[in-house]
């Protein structure tokens, strides 16, 4: 078993002050794979003040040469990425060759998009021609405290790292405790990549614990999250007495809606979309709203699909669905699946309990609700799992309205050949995104909710805006 009790702190691997050990499961087997430690007040205040020491220097490190770092920085990612895979694998379930191109491949991906968009932002420039001497700053916020989920835990982790860094913040990472290990060998690379000491700190610990330190945490200037509203709402309020900076990046419910002239594969990428990564994606297309036209035919293909999910442990090669990422996941899922049924929805596909020749394992059936309603608990709550709730329409602005009666605002999808419905679609539907006709997000598109789904955005050039604060300067000395 992997024993990692140490946290990396102003550079270097350092023991938790009071030891504490906590044990990672491998959901797929139900087996501890790791021994890890949850950390306290001391550990935190440490990692805190090597990050408040590094402020200054890191800030007045000229922006090419965070950018050269976060290109190393790539380079060791690269090398090590097998080994990302295989601790994402184990920690939280991912099915290893998923793991390696979409979990792992997505950490890439930002890394590369912050260091294009940073390299034409101006970090300083002029207000305009109408304003000779007034001068716009942009400077980095300070000590910003990065608290992760397990989901797709390196995407998250690298949104935030990569963006932090080349607006010139130190920070602190705390890692989800459920699959700390991909993070921990995230801070390896960040040392191998050579950043200066206590640019980049990591505490493990949980959300009682280190995420509330972090929060109230006087010496720390932001904190960007990802995870639950309601650990959202707590870090909120955590962070309020100190009136410090908080952005949120948290659940969905997203809608995809498919019209009667959507493209023929429409459905059956609606229901993989919905199972890949077993369904624990806040962006997850989790409500089908289908026009009554072709509402059977979609239920029927749904069903084909979704019985055509397979499910496998995570370290099997090849194309499943591997379990969720721990019981008490596995648990919401399994009473939210009970209550689609109790409250009358129709089940086409799956169901409770765990799918056939699986008596261990945190593994979900792919399951398919159809003749919902969007009052139903399982059209409102998130579910996380590999679950697909069917609701059929008659009109677009009956689709509009019920895609929009969520208190998430996230994601929606619209299947249409229709290029002047889509361009209505997509300027109606109330959330951070809208996706059309299977076309995914371009290269340093902004990634960010409206409503309940939190605020601000991640990725290229708006992920580097929110760890920047703007600076008015007027009567500015022209060099
Ligand atoms: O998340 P938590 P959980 C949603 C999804 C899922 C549900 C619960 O619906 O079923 O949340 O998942 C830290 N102060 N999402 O319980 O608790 C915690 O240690 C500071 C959506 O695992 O939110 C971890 O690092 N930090 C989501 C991180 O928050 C706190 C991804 C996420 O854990 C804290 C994950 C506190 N009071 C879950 N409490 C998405 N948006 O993708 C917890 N944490």
């Amino acid at each position: 078993m992997i024993e990692k009790r140490d946290f990396y702190i102003n550079g270097e691997w350092t023991a938790p002050a009071l030891a504490r050990d906590f044990q990672v499961v491998d959901p797929s087997t139900e087996e501890p794979c790791a021994v890890i430690s949850l950390g306290g007040q001391a550990d935190t205040d440490a990692a805190v003040a090597a990050a408040r020491a590094a402020l200054p220097g890191w800030m007045a490190t000229p922006p090419e040469e965070r950018i050269a770092l976060v290109e190393k920085l790539i380079e060791v990612y690269k090398e090590r990425g097998e080994d990302l895979a295989r601790a994402i694998s184990s920690e939280m379930g991912a099915p290893i060759d998923m793991a390696r191109t979409q979990q792992v491949g997505a950490g890439i991906f930002h890394l590369k998009n912050f260091v294009r968009a940073a390299k034409t932002f101006e970090f300083e420039r002029p207000l305009g021609d109408h304003a000779p001497n007034d001068r716009i700053i942009h400077e980095a916020v300070g000590v910003a405290a990065l608290i992760t989920p397990w989901n797709w835990p390196m995407n998250q982790i690298t949104l935030k790292v990569g963006a932090a860094a080349v607006a010139g913040c130190t920070m602190v990472l705390k890692p989800s405790e459920q699959s700390p290990l991909n993070a921990m060998i995230f801070a390896e690379l960040v040392d191998a990549a050579g950043f200066p000491k206590g640019v980049f700190n990591l505490v493990n610990g949980d959300g009682p614990g280190v995420g509330t330190q972090l929060s109230e945490h006087p010496d720390v200037d932001m904190v960007s999250f990802t995870g639950s509203p309601r650990a959202g709402t707590a870090i909120s309020k955590a962070a309020a007495d100190s009136l410090k900076k908080v952005h949120l990046e948290l659940g969905g419910k997203g809608a995809n809606v498919i019209f009667e002239d959507a493209d023929e594969k429409a459905v059956k990428r609606g229901v993989l979309h919905m199972m890949n990564n077993t369904g624990q994606s806040c962006n997850a297309p989790s409500r089908m709203l289908v026009q009554r036209s072709v509402y059977d035919q979609a239920v029927e293909t749904a069903t084909d699909v979704a019985s055509k999910v397979t499910v496998g442990p995570a370290g099997d090669e090849g194309r499943h669905i591997g379990p969720v990422v721990n019981e008490v996941q596995w648990t919401k899922i399994q009473d939210l699946i009970q209550k689609g049924i109790d409250e009358g929805a129709r089940l086409v596909a799956g169901g409770t309990g765990r799918p056939e020749g699986f008596n261990k394992g945190y593994y979900v059936k792919p399951t398919v609700f159809a003749d919902a309603t969007n009052q139903m608990t399982i059209a409102r709550e998130e579910i996380f799992g590999p679950v697909l709730t069917m609701i059929p329409f008659d009109s677009e602005d009956e689709a509009i309205e019920i895609a929009n009666d969520t208190p998430y605002g996230l994601t929606n999808y619209v299947q249409t050949q229709d290029p002047a419905r889509l361009r209505r679609m997509a300027r109606a539907l109330r959330s951070g995104m809208v996706e059309m006709n299977g076309q995914s997000r371009g290269a340093g598109a902004p990634f960010g909710g409206m409503k309940q789904s939190g605020n601000g955005r991640e990725g290229g050039v708006w992920g580097i805006e929110d760890f920047l604060e703007v600076k008015a300067v007027s009567g500015w000395a022209a060099e």
